[in-house]
């Protein structure tokens, strides 16, 4: 090769190795730090409130997330979260639970009974070991050890349903879809711009005794990038298990999608799965680090709780299945 044309080929590549470190560079520049906070479902609302109060008295957004779905936890009426979530296929309440903060730190705990607040357990976990992940027995041991009290989850109403329900429906029950649960994912940005997330659930009503959902997994239910953004999941977790969900949609957003674009490509890729179809819901929210918002689902229904410039509002989503 002549010296020239070594010159003009070696600034070709260098062009095109520039091009490829802007393309992994974060897309995502601009970042003004009015607070945000994004949840699943209409219990989002009450959700956002008490963790936008938090960021308001100067919170980071992990005390924030953590204290928004707390109050989902203790709320008996919400039959999918924590006191009052609806039991397994033998009876018992089982939870579990995510937390992710913005240094990218995670705790997580599932298969977790008697305790009312598994979000302030897995941050426990988080905080205090050096382990992300505690299930079953263990976990509730070392909650009890951190302080937390053992109480009775099942609620009359939520016993009541189970037991009709081993009357009519358990022989026939696939413990396959049903859309008997509202998972609770809140992802906020605070002050400082800095993001968190937190995923909560009793998981599938009626589910086999053991089963873990996506809401626990690191990843799955939940993931939070502090450079990229925050991602939560709800709806059938064997799915968003299998496709690595919340992860996927940060790397998505990562490789510049829009918050939106990726949440579909994410429900897209479950849809591709079931050849276009499926009769189970999955949705998702995801809050890009620039205050962008982004969701989708399977089927209608799906809503989502949204608090930014100063209102706090619930919205409907548009199934894409
Ligand atoms: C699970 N993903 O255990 C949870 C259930 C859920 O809204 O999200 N319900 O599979």
């Amino acid at each position: 090769m002549k010296r020239r044309d070594f010159i003009k080929s070696s600034a070709i590549s260098l062009v095109a190795s520039s091009s490829i470190l802007t393309q992994c560079d974060n897309p995502i520049k601009k970042v003004k730090n009015d607070p945000i906070v994004l949840s699943t479902w209409d219990h989002g609302i009450p959700a956002n409130n008490a963790a936008i109060s938090i960021i308001n008295k100067n919170g980071s957004s992990l005390e924030a997330v953590e204290a928004g779905v707390r109050v989902t936890e203790a709320d008996p009426l919400s039959q999918s979260v924590g006191l009052g979530g609806r039991p397994d296929k033998d009876g018992h309440v089982t939870l579990d639970a995510c937390i992710m903060d913005s240094d990218g730190n995670a705790g997580s705990v599932a298969f977790l009974r008697d305790i009312k607040h598994p979000i302030s357990v897995a941050r426990k976990v988080m905080e205090q070991t050096d382990h992300v992940m505690l299930v079953g027995k263990g976990a509730k041991r070392f909650a009890l050890e951190k302080g937390f009290k053992e109480e009775n989850l099942l609620t009359d109403k939520s016993r009541e349903e189970w037991l009709q329900w081993k009357k009519d429906n358990s022989i026939k029950d696939s413990w396959g879809p049903n859309d008997e649960h509202d998972t609770i994912s809140t992802l906020a940005r605070d002050n400082n711009g800095n993001l968190a997330g937190a995923c909560t659930t009793s998981g599938l009503a009626y589910k086999l005794h053991g089963r873990v959902g996506d809401s626990p997994i690191i990843g799955a239910g939940m993931y939070v990038d502090n450079e990229i953004g925050a991602v939560g999941a709800t709806g059938k977790g064997e799915e968003v298990i299998k496709t690595c969900g919340s992860f996927l949609v940060v790397e998505l957003m990562r490789q510049g999608y829009s918050a939106m674009d990726a949440c579909k490509e994410a429900v897209n890729r479950i849809l591709k799965k079931q050849s276009g179809k499926s009769d189970f819901q999955i949705g998702y929210i995801a809050l890009r680090k620039d205050g962008q918002v982004g969701f989708s689902a399977i089927h209608d229904g799906f809503q989502y709780a949204l608090y930014k410039n100063n209102k706090n509002k619930l919205y409907d989503v548009k199934g894409i299945g």
